[in-house]
């Protein structure tokens, strides 16, 4: 029996090494290279093209290979994993992702706070003009989507010394996090929320959240952070709110359409900051253990850790 990769965008490499240093043994085949599909029990995939997962008949479990697996869920034909039968689908649960996401939001946090974007325009034209410092009091960050991601940037931004809540679709009480939730609270978060960070899973509750409604709803200036999916962010609505002032800047790191086009307007756009979708990139080492323990699992007919939620889409 084996494993295979299906993703045709991504190098393999030092998956599969991360793999063998753990599992010498292991067999990896890595699609679409020609391997019987009978010999496959596990799926790493990540944006698979469509309908090629039901070629493979004794699969039983779909990993995919980073946090999200809205790639999954954009095949009509992914198997249900409610269905007896059917194989599992998880995702990877990682605290290094965690760590590196919050850095990533932490940097982002600061490049605001300390007012860089300001100096960086102020440098191009030899310019020397101290502003006024910001407040940390009166800058609140408001968290959408506190899962496992969610819940250690809140924390590592608190250590940074700044008051933040969080917004979820269901109650959940959150340790020393205020967090507010559903759509009947969504709108007094957003009224806190002068730093907005995007972290939610894309499902077809979130897609396009961040619209001009939303930021019509914050706190006038407030600065945007998107690290979710592109597809939560209207971008067109993204430019009218700092045409008009409703936002004063947005860090991006991800979007609709990536690599984003080079003739797109968030390129030129002085308020924007784009990363090309790298706030946390999953680590084959530090993720290895959880794959073969799955399989392991998957093996011995124990349960498989990070199972997703097929009707809430994550
Ligand atoms: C992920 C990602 O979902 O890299 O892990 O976006």
């Amino acid at each position: 029996m084996a494993i295979t990769f299906i993703c045709p965008d991504r190098d393999t490499t030092s998956w599969i090494q991360a793999l063998k240093e753990l599992d010498p043994t292991l067999e990896i085949r890595v699609w679409p290279k020609d391997h019987p599909r009978a010999e496959i029990e596990l799926a790493l995939t990540w944006n698979h093209p469509k309908g090629v997962l039901q070629e493979y008949p004794s699969l039983g479990c779909i990993c995919s290979m980073g946090a999200g697996i809205d790639h999954l869920l954009t095949d009509p034909s992914l198997p249900d994993p409610d269905l007896p039968g059917n194989p599992a689908i998880v995702r990877l649960v990682d605290q290094k992702l965690a760590w590196d996401m919050s850095e990533y939001l932490l940097l982002a946090v600061l490049h605001h706070f300390r007012q860089f974007n300001f100096y960086q325009a102020q440098k191009k034209e030899n310019n020397w003009q101290p502003l006024l410092p910001l407040g940390k009091k009166e800058m609140v960050i408001g968290i959408m989507g506190l899962g496992q991601l969610g819940k250690a940037a809140a924390k590592r931004l608190q250590k940074a010394g700044f008051y933040v809540c969080g917004w979820r679709d269901s109650p959940k009480e959150i340790d020393t996090i205020p967090t507010f939730h559903g759509r009947d609270q969504l709108d007094v978060f957003l009224s806190r929320a002068h730093i907005l960070i995007c972290l939610l899973p894309l499902t077809r509750q979130t897609r396009q959240i961040l619209n001009q409604d939303t930021f019509s709803k914050l706190p006038h200036g407030a600065y945007l952070i998107n690290v979710g999916r592109g597809d939560h962010l209207k971008e067109a609505d993204l430019l009218t709110a700092l045409d008009q002032g409703l936002l004063s800047g947005a860090c991006l790191d991800v979007f609709q359409t990536e690599p984003l086009p080079g003739d797109h307007p968030f390129w030129q756009h002085p308020k924007i900051v784009i990363t090309p979708h790298i706030s946390s990139q999953t680590n084959p080492t530090s993720v290895a253990p959880q794959i073969l323990s799955n399989l392991d699992r998957l093996r011995t007919g124990k349960s498989l850790l990070n199972q997703i939620n097929i009707k809430k889409e994550y």
